[in-house]
């Protein structure tokens, strides 16, 4: 059953459920609704690097913090091309093009347009994250064929003013209601083991899960510690915990595709294991995810062989055909 209507309590307790009960839950539910076996891959590329006004915590790319980033403009579209080709090479479906921005202004938009287009002829799903959009230019993005739009609410409404000034929770909302009624696809998550309470955990999983629509995509990120950054140092999150909300996400957004995203060059195989057992279904592919490691694509093939895991093949052009049968 598709809900919308968690409350706060009832998800502090749904994580912290036995943790057999809540992984034999979420892999009774996962198996109704995906191919147990099956993981999705998708390939970052960071298409304007460094220098972003906003002071998220955790980001290595706000101006107001020294990390050493490789401060780059938008990047030319035969670089954004013959990632994108290396990115199909390597097995991904779709591809992500981040920018540190905090809003792009409407030239920047018809540029990013314009490298959705090459990328689409590569045969990839698309896929970018650019910071607050306007209707207008969600509107420009979708009609250019953009597939899906990342915008993370990263944490529970009343941690967000902790974590970042420079916007408002509201703010986030409101780009992704542009987003949704431009017609695009939401891929919207966060980030765990940023200091927070389970409470804060459940906070985050229960906007996600009480917006008007659940997001086709939710991408669980681990904090990846970066020196410089304010966050640097936090105190890090028990993965079992971090396993226990990615089950809790897979109960409440059944249909979702849930990333296991940022933080895999900390997990060990066996934590990924129980990730996807949990119910993520999909990855980041790629040494690199916007500005920091990744695991390698051997390391990555290793472990789906060894865990019978095969990366979910291309819907594009099939997708319509899939509709109809449902
Ligand atoms: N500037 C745009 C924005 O913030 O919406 C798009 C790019 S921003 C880097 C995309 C997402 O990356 C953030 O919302 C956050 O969830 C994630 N992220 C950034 N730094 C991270 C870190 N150190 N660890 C984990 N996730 C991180
Ligand atoms: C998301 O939720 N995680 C990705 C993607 N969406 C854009 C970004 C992770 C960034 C990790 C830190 C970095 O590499 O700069
Ligand atoms: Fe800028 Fe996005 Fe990083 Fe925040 S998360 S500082 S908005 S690039």
């Amino acid at each position: 059953m598709i809900r919308h209507d968690w409350d706060s309590s009832e998800v502090v307790d749904l994580i912290g459920r036995p943790f057999n009960d809540l992984l034999f839950e979420a892999q009774t539910i996962h198996r109704q609704y995906h191919d147990p076996n099956a993981v999705q891959v998708a390939t970052l590329l960071s298409i304007k690097t460094g220098g972003c006004p906003e002071d998220c915590k955790y980001c290595p790319q706000s101006v107001h913090y020294d990390t050493g980033v490789d401060v780059h403009g938008l990047l030319p579209v035969d670089d954004v091309l013959e990632a994108a080709r290396n990115a199909k090479a390597g097995g991904a479906t779709r591809f992500c093009m981040g920018a540190a921005w905090r809003k792009p202004t409407n030239r920047q938009v018809k540029q990013v347009a314009e490298l959705v287009t090459a990328v689409q002829e590569v045969g990839l799903e698309t896929c970018t994250t650019l910071g607050m959009l306007t209707n207008q230019q969600a509107q420009e993005l979708a009609d250019a064929g953009l597939d899906y739009y990342n915008h993370n609410l990263d944490t529970a409404p009343e941690l967000y003013g902790d974590i970042i000034t420079t916007r408002t929770y509201s703010d986030r909302l409101e780009t992704l209601a542009n987003v949704r009624d431009a017609g695009m696809k939401v891929c919207c998550g966060g980030i765990l083991g940023m200091g927070e309470s389970r409470k804060g955990r459940a906070g985050l999983l229960l906007e996600l899960a009480n917006l008007p629509e659940h997001p086709e995509s939710v991408p669980i990120n681990m904090l990846v510690q970066v020196e410089g950054t304010p966050l640097h140092g936090t105190e890090e999150l028990d993965v079992l915990e971090f396993i226990r909300t990615v089950a809790a996400a897979r109960i409440m957004m059944p249909e979702a595709y849930v990333r296991l995203s940022a933080g895999r060059t900390e997990m060990s195989a066996e934590a990924q294991a129980l990730c996807f057992f949990a119910g993520a279904n999909s990855i980041f592919a790629g040494d690199q995810l916007l500005t920091t490691p990744n695991p390698d694509a051997d390391e990555d093939s290793e472990l789906f062989r060894s865990l019978g895991i095969r990366a979910e093949v291309s819907t594009i052009g099939s997708s319509e055909a899939h509709a109809v049968l449902r």
